[in-house]
């Protein structure tokens, strides 16, 4: 490794010519990045090697977070971070002619997840990798992340994300660590008088799973642990294939194509669970190809498999992955020999399982029929548990059969996701205090009083690397300097910032950092969508799926009535504000689609009208994601928390806005809770109903959304804007569906019954932002109380509460640069 600039310069020409022939002058861009990346990977593997081999001597117990999302982000300038070699490059680079953020925008996201869930997955990993902690992912490699968002006409538009185009610098492919996975076929009981029955699994589709993986490097620590992610091809060997063909050649070969087709693209939808049989594959795809990697590389240790539940554990990231239940029992009695019992002692000692959502619609079932044709062996294992299970909750609860129905694993013609993950793990965790209480109150509360010591909470965190240290670079020196320490391995230190409250000085400084944050990304607006902003107005920001509970209907309404406020009164004083709305909707989620063209029409409406005086701005920015979510967080004035009470698990963007310094408007709801009392009351804008209060409206009725509307002249006038009066240009009908949502499904959401309670709040956010004094005193209380929402708290809970793991440092070699 490279020790000084000039040392760097020469290593990269010389990479350079060794990787593509080229002298610098006639290198692409790609070229650059290519070399850079190469040279960066040397590093790391050293590591890698080094941590692997130091996981090995010791014998440390390690986790495997199991998840069918990672939202990683960009890696270059992560890693340069991490390794402490950021300065060096980007001077030898210029002294070269290259910009170094050429290179660092020119590589794409790997964006494979949805949202929250699996951008957890990836702050997961950063908190293991930089605490030193053995914890590895293990995920699918989807050709295909999450689709690009194009905005037409106001239209949301689905473009395919063709991330791995270019190649992936980060990833190394691993041929011999290749598994098969098997599906279809049929199951051979074979008896031999003295011994148990052993079964055979017959004509099925060998499915080859080949494993690239990703460094994980942790922050100037010399760990850098794994991201196995799966990738399905065509077995080539005949002796597997033959096995299938045997059925039926002319199917074996035409399926052969089926085959890629499981790792090819990350289903979008989070929202709606839908029955799709491709999916189900890609679950029980990666589930067994990670499962049979880690016994067999917990074998060629030598160890003893009766002792497997010592070392490691497997945490599951949703009901997604729960086939690792079945299957690790399969693994274990099929391929290791080991009776049911204690199968299942071990099993029921390595699997976790954190639920991160409580809307049914989201509630994995599989079709029995489905799932038997598929997975005739796990089929078998799961009515196996199944029984077993429902004996226990007969001899539990005689004489209740509808109980037991309930509870069971199978019944209703389905397999219960979310049942058999509780059944077969030993920690059942919810994301933030208020969802955990909701789980075990009332979504799963039979199965919390059967299992009362397996319920847990974990209140999310983020990563302050990535979402301050990396995106906020000026807020975090500030910060550093002012506590005389650097945060990156101490967040909870931010607390220390109290005692600086009220000095006006650092008050000042903040807003400085702030204002040039809001000025990057004023000019990013004015690029993306030709919106010129104020950085002095109010950055107003929602940013996150769209989704009917997340209500952006809520925030588009109180915009639209700000608009009407500023029609009626050409002098209305109120503050500046630019809301800056983001997200997108699951391709097939027609009414979140329709929000977002709802949102759009707003802004070609409200930024044109000279009216407004600039006094109110409206922007959509197309396809947010990772890499823009680095950009916004850090320019954010408040922070839009705004689900209907007991429907946000925990949110996790509430953390990022809060330790960037935003201060949240929200509701009573997931970690949104948690984040008040942390602040106080004086630091945070609390509107709307209560989980309480909403839970009392469903179970006992007693709201009118039509009689409310009726009631309030603001609000029929918006539902009369939104039936068209608006819009003269649209179609009249274009909006139907959220004035159904409002007044014929009786606003579920609660959007009209929260209303009053937003607006006020709002115009209390207005007030406040006027004395701007004061107002940076909250946005500094939200920064210092921050620290306990790092994820490195929450994964020191997770280790030390349900995985029982410790750190094991990487012995660390002499420091790998000297900045000359
Ligand atoms: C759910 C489903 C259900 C239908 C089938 C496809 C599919 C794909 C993904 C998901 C995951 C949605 C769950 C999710 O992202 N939950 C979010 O998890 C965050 C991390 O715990 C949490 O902060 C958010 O409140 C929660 O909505």
């Amino acid at each position: 490794m490279f020790v000084t600039k000039a040392e760097f310069k020469r290593s990269y020409k010389r990479k350079m010519s060794s990787m593509f022939g080229k002298a610098l002058e006639e290198a692409s861009l790609a070229d650059k990045y290519i070399t850079l990346a190469s040279m960066i990977r040397d590093t790391i593997n050293e590591r890698w090697v080094r941590t692997n081999e130091s996981y090995l001597e010791q014998e440390t117990r390690q986790v495997y977070y199991f998840s069918l999302e990672f939202l990683l982000g960009r890696f270059l300038e992560s890693n340069l971070l991490y390794l402490d070699i950021c300065d060096t490059v980007r001077q030898g680079l210029s002294e070269m002619g290259i910009d170094l953020e050429d290179l660092i925008e020119s590589e794409p996201d790997a964006g494979l997840g949805n949202g929250g869930l699996g951008r957890l997955a990836a702050c997961f990993l950063d908190s293991l990798a930089s605490q030193a902690l053995p914890g590895h992912g293990c995920g699918i490699r989807y050709k295909y992340g999450l689709f690009a968002q194009k905005i037409i006409d106001g239209y949301q538009v689905e473009l395919p994300d063709n991330w791995l185009r270019e190649t992936n610098a980060w990833e190394i492919r691993k041929p011999d660590k290749a598994a098969i996975v098997k599906f279809g076929g049929r199951i051979k009981t074979v008896s031999d008088e003295k011994k148990s029955p052993r079964f055979e699994h017959v004509d099925y589709l060998p499915v080859k799973a080949v494993p690239y993986d990703m460094p994980i490097p942790g922050y100037r620590n010399g760990t850098v642990n794994t991201l196995r992610l799966w990738s399905a091809e065509v077995v080539d060997n005949e002796f597997d294939f033959s096995s299938f063909s045997r059925g039926d050649y002319i199917n074996a070969v035409s399926n052969r194509y089926a085959v890629e087709a499981i790792s090819e693209v990350l289903y979008p939808d989070d929202s709606n669970y839908k029955n799709r049989q491709l999916r189900l594959k890609q679950q029980y795809f990666f589930v067994s190809a990670g499962l049979q990697s880690i016994v067999r590389r917990y074998k060629k240790k030598k160890l003893d498999i009766h002792r497997l539940a010592d070392h490691i554990a497997v945490h599951i990231n949703d009901t997604h992955p729960a086939l690792a239940v079945p299957e690790l029992m399969r693994i274990l009695m099929d391929e290791e020999g080991l009776g049911w019992d204690e199968a299942w002692r071990m099993t029921t000692r390595i699997v976790a399982y954190t639920n991160h959502t409580i809307m049914p619609e989201a509630l994995e079932t599989w079709p029995y029929e489905v799932f038997r044709d598929l997975l005739p062996r796990i089929m078998m294992i799961v009515e196996e548990i199944n029984a077993r299970f429902c004996a226990r909750l007969q001899k539990a609860y005689p004489g209740e059969p509808e109980r037991v129905r309930r509870m069971a694993i199978i019944s209703d013609g389905v397999i219960k996701m979310a049942n058999l993950a509780v059944v077969g793990a030993f920690s059942v965790n919810g994301v933030a205090e208020v969802h955990s209480q909701l789980l075990q109150n009332s979504v799963m509360r039979e199965l919390y009083e059967f299992f009362p010591k397996k319920f847990n909470n974990k209140t999310n965190g983020v990563t302050h690397r990535r979402w301050l240290i990396k995106a906020n670079p000026g807020l975090s020196s500030l910060l550093s300097e002012t506590l005389g320490t650097p945060l990156a391995h101490q967040p909870e230190k931010l607390a220390d910032l109290m005692a600086h409250a009220d000095d006006k000085a650092l008050g000042e400084q903040l807003r400085l950092v702030k204002r040039a944050n809001k000025e990057r990304l004023a000019a990013f607006i004015q690029r993306a969508v030709g919106v010129t902003v104020d950085p002095d107005s109010l950055f107003d920001v929602q940013v996150k799926r769209i989704h009917a509970y997340k209500r952006q209907l809520l925030n588009a309404l109180h915009v639209l009535h700000l608009y009407n406020q500023l029609r009626d009164d050409p002098d209305l004083d109120i503050v500046p504000r630019t809301v800056i709305i983001a997200g997108k909707a699951a391709p097939s989620y027609y009414y979140a689609k329709n929000i977002i063209k709802f949102i759009n029409e707003l802004a070609v409406l409200i930024n044109g009208d000279p009216r407004v005086n600039d006094r109110l701005k409206v922007v959509f920015l197309e396809n947010y994601g990772i890499q823009m979510a680095e950009l916004i967080f850090p320019a954010a004035d408040l922070s839009e928390q705004i689900s209907t009470a007991s429907k946000e698990a925990s949110g996790t963007s509430n953390m990022k806005f809060m330790m960037n310094g935003a201060v949240t408007i929200g509701t009573d709801d997931g970690a949104n809770i948690e984040i008040r009392a942390a602040v106080g009351d004086d630091n945070f804008f609390p509107f709307g109903l209560s989980v309480g209060e909403v839970l009392r409206y469903y179970r006992e009725g007693g709201y009118s959304a039509a009689a409310l509307a009726a009631s309030d002249q603001r609000l029929s006038r918006l539902i009369r804007q939104l039936q068209g009066e608006l819009f003269p240009r649209l179609p009249q009908d274009e909006f139907h569906n959220i004035v159904r949502s409002l007044l014929d499904y009786n606003d579920e959401f609660f959007v009209l019954r929260d209303f009053g309670s937003y607006a006020a709040a709002q115009a209390r956010v207005d007030a406040a932002f006027r004395d701007r004094a004061a107002w940076q005193r909250m946005s500094l209380v939200n920064i210092a109380q921050s620290g306990r929402f790092s994820s490195d708290r929450t994964i020191g809970l997770y280790a030390s509460e349900i995985w029982k793991l410790t750190p094991c440092p990487v012995p660390q070699r002499s420091p790998v640069l000297i900045q000359k």
